[in-house]
């Protein structure tokens, strides 16, 4: 019997500097070769050229799947369904975005099906159901459309993770091992689902209903032995909380024996456990502090306080452990002393600490399914009606928000720039900018930030016309 070909494609969007395993699709191959398919995993940055392979390999495939979340990236996922569709292919839409949008995603009459949540049961089963003429009213964790109407299913019960494991030989690994630090070969790597926190902006609470689920040891000790022959000398971990069960996290990276990068809630930290991911080879931790101030930090249901992100750089900077800390702005509830108290916290943190690096403040997004969603929308936040517009409204490093003036959005999309110049190694040339930058931070004054325009004219060939065209832009 010849195994019908399973397209999955993932598209980046080319502003983004970084790429990672598409993992979901990883897990998601595994099941569909346990079912008897044959699945072909298409992941790179949009271009023409992208465009042609994906429709050159749509054309022997059963079904075309696209993995998407709410992000600038939707757009160019739309553009490709719809040249695949044109070709008179099935076209299934999974992750996030579909999953908390189902009835605007299926407006695009060119997408035929949404998977809600996780993938690896339901779309075999619809595919199978497919195969066979089968009903799919029957199908559980499905949406599509009936006549004029969308019928939206409920979700599926979370997957049985240890039935599944990343599937490495499916992508080109050398594609997403990148330097960091004095670790030339470090590969981003994942062991967990979920999250048990609460934090208002995050998909967690909707999505994985505060479930955390990890795969066992044994399952992981599978993973490590796939990706020992790719050489690395470190791994970025990047569940969502690695930590959730301390022992078993020590026991994992152990067995990975190679130094590592992970994502830390600032509540976690004490001595014995710093001393243990010293012991372990934790190179950097990740700490989403969000707030220098505890107002905004108590309306985002951090459960985490500055107090405790203090302890965990002062007790990383005593091992050794370097930290990236990240800031949010442009709450809906943001008042002008709680942006004072961010960048104050932020500024105190750079001086006191040489081990900081500050990532931030992004402005804050309303991600539909998050608690502060409902908030943005009381504030007068308009949500997009279609997939087209959601791509738009998130257009990268842009603000839209309705309570940010208008004349302060071009500032607020440049936060995060200043604090990142304010951040660079030290130059003749770096020295200056890094003197203004701090002198921003620390008295509050953005205004003519004429170093941003110098900045980005430099990047694209130095001229005055651009100087003087990026000046105007801020
Ligand atoms: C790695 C990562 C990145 C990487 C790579 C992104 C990429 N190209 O995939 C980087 C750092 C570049 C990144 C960037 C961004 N990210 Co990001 N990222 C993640 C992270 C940490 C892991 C993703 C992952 O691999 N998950 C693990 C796998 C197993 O889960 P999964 O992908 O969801 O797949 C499962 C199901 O969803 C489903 N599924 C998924 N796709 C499909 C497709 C089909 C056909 C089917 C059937 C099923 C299916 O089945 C899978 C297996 O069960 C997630 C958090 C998270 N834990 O998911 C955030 C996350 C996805 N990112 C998020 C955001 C907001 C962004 C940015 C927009 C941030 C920003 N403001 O710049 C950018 C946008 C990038 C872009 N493409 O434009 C949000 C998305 C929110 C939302 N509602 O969509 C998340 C959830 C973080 C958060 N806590 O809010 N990100
Ligand atoms: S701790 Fe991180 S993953 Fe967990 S809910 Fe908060 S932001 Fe989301």
């Amino acid at each position: 019997m010849v195994m019908k070909k399973i397209l999955l494609v993932k598209i980046d969007d080319p502003d983004e500097h970084h790429r990672y395993p598409p993992f979901g699709f990883m897990y998601i191959a595994d099941s569909l070769k346990k079912k008897g398919y044959k699945p072909k995993i298409l992941h790179k940055v949009w271009s023409n050229k992208f465009l042609e392979e994906i429709k050159r390999e749509s054309q022997d495939s059963f079904l075309v799947t696209f993995s998407v979340i709410t992000a600038p990236s939707v757009w160019q996922s739309l553009e490709a369904t719809k040249a695949v569709k044109d070709m008179g292919k099935i076209t299934v839409w999974g992750g996030l975005h579909p999953t908390i949008l189902p009835e605007v995603t299926l407006k695009d009459e060119f997408i035929d099906y949404v998977i809600l949540r996780e993938g690896e049961e339901t779309l075999p089963a619809l595919i199978k159901t497919l195969e066979t003429n089968g009903n799919i009213d029957y199908l559980e964790g499905i949406a599509y459309r009936k006549g004029h109407k969308t019928i939206v299913k409920n979700v599926s019960p979370f997957t049985e993770i240890d039935q599944y494991n990343m599937c490495w030989d499916d992508i080109n690994a050398e594609e997403y091992i990148f330097k960091r630090d004095n670790y030339a070969r470090t590969l981003p790597f994942m062991t967990s689902r979920g999250c048990p926190y609460r934090c208002a902006f995050c998909y967690n609470v909707a999505v994985n209903n505060r479930r955390w689920r990890g795969q066992s040891v044994d399952s992981i000790d599978y993973d490590i032995q796939q990706i020992r022959k790719f050489n690395l000398d470190a791994v970025y971990i990047f569940d969502d909380y690695f930590f959730v069960n301390k022992k078993r996290a020590f026991d994992i990276v152990r067995r990975l024996g190679v130094p590592y990068w992970a994502e830390i809630r600032a509540d976690c930290f004490n001595e014995e456990f710093v001393k243990e991911l010293k012991e372990t080879r934790c190179f950097e931790v990740f700490i989403g502090a969000e707030n220098g101030s505890a107002r905004i930090l108590e309306l985002i249901h951090k459960d985490a306080t500055k107090e405790q992100v203090e302890n965990a750089v002062r007790l990383c900077h005593q091992y050794g452990i370097r930290v990236t800390l990240s800031f949010m702005t442009a709450f809906p509830f943001d008042t002008d002393d709680d942006r004072k108290q961010n960048f104050d916290f932020m500024y105190y943190l750079h001086k006191t600490y040489n081990n900081v690096n500050l990532d931030g403040p992004k402005v804050f997004t309303p991600y539909p399914g998050t608690p502060l969603y409902d908030t943005a929308l009381k504030y007068g936040f308009e949500p997009p009606q279609t997939t087209r517009e959601w791509g738009e409204k998130l257009a990268r490093f842009k603000c839209s928000l309705p309570w940010v003036p208008e004349d302060q959005r071009p500032l607020f999309e440049k936060f995060n720039l200043m604090v990142q110049l304010g951040q660079m190694k030290n130059s003749i040339i770096t020295l200056p900018i890094k003197a203004l930058e701090e002198y921003r931070w620390k008295n509050k004054n953005f205004t003519f930030p004429y170093e941003l325009a110098i900045f980005s004219a430099l990047k694209n060939g130095f001229t005055t016309k651009l100087f003087f065209k990026y000046l105007k832009q801020y």
